[in-house]
């Protein structure tokens, strides 16, 4: 008998020793980073070791693609659906359409802006906001016990209407203010140009920043990730500012490359983004197919760290992003 899509016996029966019929489509955003490509491989491989189906797509950033991927997913009746969101905004619809086909929607990494919290099971993902805490942190220690001096930061943003970016942005700017107050060491962000979390972005944004002359008064440059980072390390090998000595650098991720670079002096702190998500969200999946959608937190953070130049890089356990 040929099952055309809504077709109910495509539905695979949920018992406990049956996770090889359970399917789960997974939405991905896009492919701008190593981060990115690690938090994709993570969540593929755990679902698969587990004997789940795992149906893929890429968005490619474009949220229109995405979108019509997890419609695709509601028309196939897979059993859950994970996605990343690429931004915050427009998904209300989409998640309607699979709440009234009864699918769980497990999202992961960016939030979702929804009047409706019930439209999503979970989120899983990483604490954006303590991650800028931690990189304010790194920089107010390092200026402390300076007196009456002003900090210059310019701080390099990710894509807009994503949480990662409002929240790491309010996460570092509440630290340096709180700071202020302690000491007498002002530290300001002077200036916020956006990137988009894009390598090649990044580069243009701070060749025109230098070209502007802006360069000259800036004290640190705190990154919203480290793709953009290396994008800012090209444009500053165009003029003679030292890296991690006349500009002082932290940046969010913590890939390879970076870690590289923190090991050569080229930045001084490095606060880590965890891609690892994959076996936290096939625990969730596990947890809801055997006790439901109760036995489900709303908010699963994943663990994370933070490593610096002052700290022994013998330490740093070796990364696969
Ligand atoms: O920091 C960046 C990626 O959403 C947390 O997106 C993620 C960010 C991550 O492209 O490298």
């Amino acid at each position: 008998m040929i099952c055309l899509s809504g077709c109910a016996s495509s539905k695979p029966v949920e018992s406990e020793n049956a996770t090889q019929s359970i399917v789960i489509g997974f939405s991905q955003s896009g492919t701008e980073s190593s981060w990115r490509k690690r938090h994709t491989e993570s969540i593929r491989t755990e679902l698969e070791k587990e004997g789940y189906e795992v149906l893929y797509r890429n968005g490619y950033m474009n949220q229109d693609r995405q979108i019509q991927d997890i419609r695709s997913f509601i028309v196939y009746q897979v059993d859950a659906i994970v996605f990343t969101p690429l931004q915050e905004d427009g998904w209300e619809a989409i998640l309607e359409e699979a709440a009234q086909a009864g699918i769980p929607v497990f999202v992961v990494d960016r939030h979702v802006s929804v009047n409706d919290s019930s439209l999503f099971l979970t989120h899983i993902g990483p604490s954006f906001k303590a991650e800028g805490n931690r990189a304010g942190l790194y920089v107010s220690n390092y200026f402390r016990g300076q007196s009456n001096t002003t900090i210059n930061v310019l701080e390099l943003t990710g894509l807009d209407n994503t949480s990662p970016t409002q929240l790491r942005s309010e996460g570092f700017r509440e630290t340096i203010q709180r700071d202020l107050a302690q000491n007498n060491v002002t530290i300001q962000v002077q200036d916020a140009i956006g990137g988009d979390f894009i390598r090649r972005k990044g580069k243009e944004v701070i060749e025109t920043y230098i070209k502007e002359g802006k360069m000259a008064s800036i004290d640190v440059l705190f990154s919203h990730n480290d793709e953009m980072t290396i994008g800012a390390l090209e444009a500053l090998e165009e003029t003679d500012i030292v890296p991690g000595k006349d500009l002082i650098i932290v940046t969010i991720d913590a890939q390879k490359e970076m870690i590289d670079n923190l090991k050569k002096g080229l930045v001084n702190c490095v606060v880590e983004c965890n891609p690892e998500a994959g076996v936290f969200v096939k625990n969730a999946i596990n947890r809801y197919l055997k006790r439901g959608a109760d036995a489900i937190p709303k908010e699963i953070y994943v663990h994370e760290t933070v490593f610096s130049s002052d700290m022994d890089f013998s330490q740093i356990p070796p990364r696969n992003y």
